[in-house]
């Protein structure tokens, strides 16, 4: 006879392996933040050999648990000296691509920040070609990168091939960019930016995307590229509410971009202008309760947004970082507010409405859903 404890160690696991089998779709995942932390490891002990670090200091801090939101971003300038040259960009850009599809995420939107080093040679868009030619370099899993209709003789590329079993018999994901421009940078680096956007926007860039820390820089400063971006109709999402920068917070809500991302530290009147505009929000749970933006994941937004209808996707923000998943992600919703299969499944399929990629990747991921339901509910 099974034990109480027993029982609930079996459902959990059960349950785990259904959020596993969901297919998903990620909106919200910073490269340079989604980076196995092996990989991170790796690259910290090839540049203490060189003795441009101390190995043993920076494997204490990628091995750490708990992050804050500052530590955060001292990490990921620690991230970025171990990460940015060509050849390890490509290599992370491959691994992430390969973690997501692992765990049955069947749409990403990869977001990036493109660097110029002069250093390494590197431009924005030498940096963008080696993220491309990693997502190019994914073997296992089939990567769908460029937008369908610029295919030629190319229809699978719209009909995921289904086993007798209902099974995707090769894995298949469809991956976009979004560009990131970083709090830190000036109005024409901005813009620059943008620009590389519309530039690339036949090789899978799909967006612009505004992040970094969220208490360095001035709205201001970003604003004309933002303008640029919206002039030009490509589609932009914010980091909105990290930290409760009001005078911010009434900007990025009139701005009404295509989402936003975060929305912690919202007031009463904010929440309400949110609701109304009905602006699709990325939920990061894990990160939002380890970097403080939440105060426990039982008192996380989530629950109001989602009791009230509003449209939302679940999402990681920085997997490596914040050792979580897409997957541990949906875990998390049903284990702390009760969703249920059902539930758990529609949640996933209305992210389809919020992707930034075109129609025809809407109606290929509306097929998969539509496939993946009748093993799944
Ligand atoms: C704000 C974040 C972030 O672009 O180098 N980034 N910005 N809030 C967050 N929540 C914790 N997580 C990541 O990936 C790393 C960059 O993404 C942004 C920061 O600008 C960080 O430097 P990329 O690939």
């Amino acid at each position: 006879m099974d034990t109480d404890m027993e029982r609930k160690v079996a459902a959990e696991k059960e349950m785990r392996e259904w959020c596993v089998a969901l297919p998903k779709v990620e909106l919200h995942a910073h490269l340079n933040g989604s980076v196995r932390n092996s990989t991170l490891l790796e690259l910290a002990k090839q540049l203490g050999d060189k003795g441009v670090i101390v190995f043993e200091d920076v494997k204490d801090v990628i091995m750490k648990d708990g992050r804050s939101l500052p530590e955060c971003f001292k990490l990921f300038d620690l991230f970025h000296i171990l990460t940015t040259d060509h050849d390890t960009v490509t290599r992370i850009a491959m691994e992430v691509v390969e973690d997501f599809a692992a765990e049955n995420v069947v749409y990403l939107e990869i977001r990036t920040t493109p660097k110029n080093n002069e250093a390494k040679g590197m431009t924005k868009r030498s940096y963008m070609n080696a993220v491309i030619k990693g997502l190019k370099a994914v073997d296992a899993v089939d990567v769908v990168l460029f937008d369908s209709k610029s295919r030629t003789n190319d229809t699978l590329t719209c009909t995921p091939t289904i086993g007798l079993d209902g099974d995707i018999k090769k894995r298949r994901i469809y991956v976009r960019l979004l560009l990131s421009i970083d709090r830190r940078e000036t109005t024409s680096a901005a813009l620059d930016t943008v620009n590389l956007a519309l530039e690339m926007k036949d090789q899978g860039v799909v967006g612009i995307d505004l992040s970094g820390n969220p208490v360095v820089g001035e709205w201001e400063t970003y604003l004309p590229a933002l303008q640029h971006a919206k002039e030009l109709g490509i589609p932009i999402t914010l980091h909105c509410g990290e930290v409760a920068n009001r005078k911010e917070i009434q900007a990025m809500l009139d701005f009404c971009p295509q989402r936003l991302g975060h929305v912690c530290c919202l007031n009463d009147a904010e929440w309400k202008k949110l609701k109304s505009l009905m602006i699709p929000v990325e939920i990061c749970l894990t990160s939002n309760v380890m970097t403080g933006g939440a105060p426990s994941l039982e008192l996380h937004h989530f629950a109001d947004l989602y009791n009230a209808k509003h449209p939302l996707s679940l999402c990681t923000d920085d997997c490596g970082l914040f050792s979580t998943s897409l997957s541990n992600e949906y875990y998390l919703v049903a284990a702390t507010f009760g969703l249920s299969k059902p539930d758990l499944f529609h949640l996933a399929q209305e992210a389809v409405q919020f992707i930034f990629a075109d129609e025809n990747v809407k109606m290929s991921l509306k097929e998969v859903f539509k496939h993946a339901e009748k093993r799944l509910t």
